[in-house]
């Protein structure tokens, strides 16, 4: 080693203190437990592995690193670890960038570094004067606090370190949580309380949990955060919000998480004073670039804007007679000079277009393909339709080979139970990113799409609609944390397993008890199909209750906008139920390349699971298995809310390996949604049972209401709908 060591206990104390005060409770932590190893072989190991830890810089991010290794390692060695000053004893862990490394070390990791790109890091056993070490470095500090995160890991999942040898980097550039944060403090589809953004007590104070909160993303590789709402509010930008945002900037940069703004289209007009936010205006392109300058001089290292136009009712470029390009173009332009992106979304639909909303956003952008600045990345989402239990990939992702495509996932559960339900959703985010949109032959995923290496896009990004409040235990459901989790890690690899995920979830957060882990992954995994089910099975969507999405609103006709009423997605009648979306209804299948379009669009090869989204069919069509369409409807019904009874009986035995709290919060939600899966179940048979005039088959359980009641429920002040 050719520099001088640095040591960092100084700060060391006070802030765990803080942490362990507010994280009192085991909710908290989230997956950052660092729980005692209980298996004493492998404690034994790690201890002998880990005489002590060496920093080899003392850059911000590397004292972060070096004091989450002291946190995390004394929770899980259950002992103090020393920091040592040099590496003269054996078996020590060493950390540091690759500018800190001796000549004899880097010419062993060539192969390593060659592997790996900016954000990216190595672990492996080294020699250093023919002594034991384990190092841990990366090409910059922020890499190597991200391989301290996956050291960490492997010591919290029970993976030996006799060996190590790793060496992994990011496969998406931009991974991001959308907080829909208003200035406020309330949430929009937020089911976990209030925004963390404390904007009345900022810039001065300072919350543990902004703290808390960059560590949790770091360490699944989240290197970026859009602070508020898309639904934008121009105040934001003014010098008044923007020294708080400018505090929020350098407490996460430490942590490598960059922040971004939304950017309401009309703020030029609202808070600049000028008449019109036209951005083919040369004041209008002037109000842009001085306003990035201003925050580029409080944030050098600022983001860039994420920017919903002409969607709901939000301002545009269309308000002034010009497009999607000409927005975002001038924006892009502002934030150019800067290293700045502009993340453009393509959620439109309209009032005015009589198309199918499904297909209105593909329509509306892929002729602009090739026309965007190289700055510019447009963020889809999942489906075409809105974040669904189900909906098949959305077709812009096979569509748009000249422009950076960014995925948008919800985390938050706007329409599958709110922070009520457990659902494990990285099985939804992988489901979607391994859809084949066959553009470029068999293989083509939508995974393939958005890392840029189909279309060799240099900016790629994934964006996941965030689940955090200021609940304590952050996600409203213990279990939600999983999605927060799963969606970082999705990020950093998009072709992971959302089984192994889930399993180093669980490890991380509960117990490293196979007793525990086993049936707790099981009941994870099958925790979406449960919700599909006992909410929208064989490809239904958009049947919830309008305005606030809460429970089964099947019947809802009276909205003045017709795709805003479940009857428009169901289409139900007495003749059969489905969307017709093939070749013979509104041709929405067309618009995916030829071999997906001809698997969506005949019914005999449409996958089952989507076979109401892309047809109309009668009650009495043969499903695969036999039952008609409309038993077969009904047992789906009755499957998901059985599959929820398995839930409750699964956890009821986990007692023993779960605090208490933790153990009757999850038992306590699990109930309500046992209620709300039959309530799902029994408001929307009754309610299609009207057209198919058909009999409940046998299995299922007869409603325990009237459809009448389901109809009068009214929730005026449910959550998330401000
Ligand atoms: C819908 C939500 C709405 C959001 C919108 C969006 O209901 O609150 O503003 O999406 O993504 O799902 O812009």
């Amino acid at each position: 080693m050719n520099r001088l060591p640095y040591i960092y206990i100084l700060f060391l104390l006070p802030m765990l203190m803080i942490s362990l005060n507010v994280s009192a409770q085991e909710d908290y932590k989230l997956w950052l437990q660092y729980a005692k190893v209980q298996d004493s072989k492998l404690a034994t190991e790690y201890k002998s592995k880990i005489n002590g830890i060496v920093a080899l810089e003392n850059s911000e991010t590397i004292q972060v690193a070096s004091k989450e290794l002291q946190l995390g390692l004394s929770g899980l060695l259950d002992t103090k670890i020393e920091v040592q000053q040099n590496i003269d004893s054996e078996n020590a862990l060493i950390f540091g960038s690759k500018s800190s490394l001796d000549e004899d070390i880097l010419k062993n990791l060539k192969k390593e570094f060659d592997q790996i790109n900016d954000e990216g890091y190595i672990i492996k056993t080294i020699q250093v004067k023919s002594k034991n070490h384990i190092l841990i470095t990366g090409k910059t500090d922020v890499g190597v606090f991200y391989g301290v995160f996956h050291f960490l890991r492997l010591l919290q999942t029970k993976t030996s370190i006799e060996n190590v040898n790793i060496a992994d980097a990011p496969k998406i550039n931009v991974r991001i949580l959308n907080h829909w944060d208003n200035l406020n403090r309330t949430v929009e589809r937020g089911y976990a309380g209030f925004s963390l953004w404390n904007w009345q007590k900022l810039p001065d104070f300072i919350d543990q949990r902004y703290i808390d909160y960059a560590r949790a993303n770091a360490s699944i590789g989240i290197n970026g955060t859009v602070l508020n709402n898309v639904n934008a509010n121009a105040l934001i930008l003014t010098p008044q919000y923007l020294e708080k945002v400018e505090a929020l900037a350098n407490t996460f940069r430490p942590y490598g998480i960059k922040v971004y703004l939304t950017a309401r289209f009309s703020a030029p007009i609202e808070i600049g004073g000028l008449k019109t936010a036209d951005p083919y205006d040369a004041e209008v392109k002037n109000w842009w670039k001085e306003k990035t300058k201003e925050i580029y001089k409080r944030i050098p290292d600022f983001g860039g804007f994420l920017v919903k136009a002409n969607s709901e009712g939000q301002p545009g470029p269309q308000n002034y007679g010009r497009n999607h390009v000409d927005g975002a173009n001038m924006l892009a332009d502002a934030v150019a000079p800067f290293g700045g992106i502009v993340m453009w979304r393509a959620f439109v639909y309209s009032e005015h277009d009589v198309d199918d909303r499904a297909k209105q956003a593909y329509s509306e952008f892929v002729p602009y393909d090739g026309q965007f600045r190289n700055n510019v990345i447009v963020q889809v989402k999942n489906g075409a339709i809105d974040f669904q239990p189900r909906e098949p990939f959305h077709p812009m992702f096979g569509a748009m080979p000249k422009t950076p495509l960014m995925m948008e996932f919800q985390i938050t559960q706007e329409y599958l139970g709110f922070s009520t339900h457990l659902v494990y959703l990285p099985k939804l985010f992988q489901e979607v990113l391994k859809s084949d949109t066959y553009r470029k032959g068999k293989g083509s995923t939508v995974a393939k799409v958005i890392d840029g290496s189909l279309d060799n896009h240099k900016i790629t990004g994934i964006a996941g609609v965030a689940n955090i409040g200021n609940d304590i235990n952050w996600t409203g459901h213990p279990f939600a944390q999983a999605n927060w989790y799963g969606f970082g890690r999705l990020a950093w690899n998009p072709n992971l397993d959302s089984e192994a995920i889930a399993d180093e979830w669980l490890r991380m957060t509960f117990s490293n008890d196979e007793n525990f882990v086993n049936p707790v992954k099981e009941m994870l995994l099958k925790s979406r199909e449960a919700v599909v089910n006992y909410m929208t099975p064989l490809g239904l969507h958009h049947i919830m209750d309008t305005g606030h999405h809460y429970g089964p609103g099947p019947w809802v006709s009276n909205l003045s906008r017709p795709e805003w009423n479940p009857v428009y997605y169901h289409k139900a009648d007495k003749n059969g139920i489905g969307f017709d979306r093939s070749k013979t209804g509104s041709k929405a299948t067309t618009q995916y390349a030829p071999e997906a379009a001809k698997i969506f669009d005949d019914v005999k090869t449409c996958p089952e699971k989507d076979l109401l989204w892309f047809h109309h069919l009668s009650w009495d069509y043969k499903l695969k298995n036999g039952q008609t369409l409309w038993n077969g409807m009904a047992l789906k019904y009755q499957e998901g809310v059985d599959e929820v009874a398995a839930m409750q009986s699964t956890w009821n035995k986990m007692g023993n390996y779960v605090d208490e709290h933790r153990f009757k919060e999850v038992q306590m939600l699990l109930n309500i949604q046992h209620k709300e899966a039959k309530w799902w179940r029994d408001a929307c048979l009754l309610y299609f049972q009207q057209f198919s005039g058909k009999e409940l088959p046998k299995r299922v359980e007869k409603p325990t209401q009237t459809l009448e009641y389901f109809e009068s429920l009214k929730f005026p002040f449910a959550p998330g709908n401000n």
